[in-house]
């Protein structure tokens, strides 16, 4: 039997899952690479030699069906599909975008740690990272949908480190701030690009992808009885969620 710890990444078509996805591989883990956009992560399981699964995170029969993938044993499960979607005050937000937020970066973190979890308890060392945000932490204007969502899921990792105590399986959050990504403020800002670019306008040097990647992959190499709780991240610049050095 092979003795190769595996990893399912969500979220592994850009951004921090397909950083995640290389930088877990680095460390020898076998990788499958989920997320809806099937071109991109069949290009990143080639490169990576991992293997891609089309999964719709907020779809239970989607995730069903990377259980059947899986098998029988995962080691790590990393919880990376998420995302903002608007930017409008509590009094005029859109309510379809609230249930989207919370359906991806709540029930999708669900759906798909059920699934797992009886394969990452079979391994006798399982991880699940969950990627939360700092925005899981404090208030924003114009972020409640976003921040609520992140809130909740916060709230779902300590939740089940509390129940799964005993077992084999640790469970951590990594909480990035702000993390200058090719679509997340894209996504955000519904394809305005000048105010997605406005998030990061003279901010020397926002993290990257690999940035936070590379504190996942560190959170999943310690050893068994190690567990890192949360690990919040953020760039230099970024003192709190608004106080934030620009140069002009
Ligand atoms: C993203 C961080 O600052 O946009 O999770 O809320 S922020």
């Amino acid at each position: 039997m092979s003795t190769r710890r595996t990893a399912v990444v969500t979220g592994a078509s850009s951004g921090i899952g397909a950083a995640t996805a290389r930088a877990l591989a680095a460390e020898g883990l076998h990788v499958l690479c989920a997320a809806r956009r099937t071109d991109r992560i069949q290009a990143l399981a080639e490169e990576i030699g991992g293997v891609a699964v089309p999964c719709d995170v907020t779809d239970p029969a989607s995730v069903a069906g990377l259980r059947e993938v899986v098998g029988d044993v995962l080691h790590v499960l990393v919880n990376n599909a998420g995302g903002a979607f608007g930017s409008a005050p509590v009094e005029s937000a859109d309510p379809a975008q609230w249930k989207a937020m919370y359906d991806v970066n709540v029930l999708g973190v669900l759906h798909v740690t059920q699934a797992l979890l009886p394969a990452l308890r079979a391994s006798g060392d399982g991880l699940i990272v969950n990627v939360g945000s700092t925005a899981g932490r404090v208030a924003y204007e114009t972020g409640a949908g976003y921040t609520a969502a992140k809130h909740a899921e916060k709230v779902v990792t300590e939740t089940l480190r509390l129940e799964l105590v005993g077992e084999p399986i640790r469970i951590s959050e990594v909480a990035p701030g702000m993390v200058h990504t090719e679509e997340f403020s894209l996504v955000r800002f519904g394809g305005d690009q000048a105010k997605a670019d406005a998030v990061y306008a003279g901010v020397p040097d926002p993290l990257v992808a690999e940035d936070v990647a590379d504190a996942i992959a560190w959170v999943a190499t310690r050893p068994a009885h190690v567990n890192i709780d949360e690990l919040v991240i953020k760039p230099r610049a970024q003192a709190a969620q608004h106080k934030v050095h620009r140069v002009t």
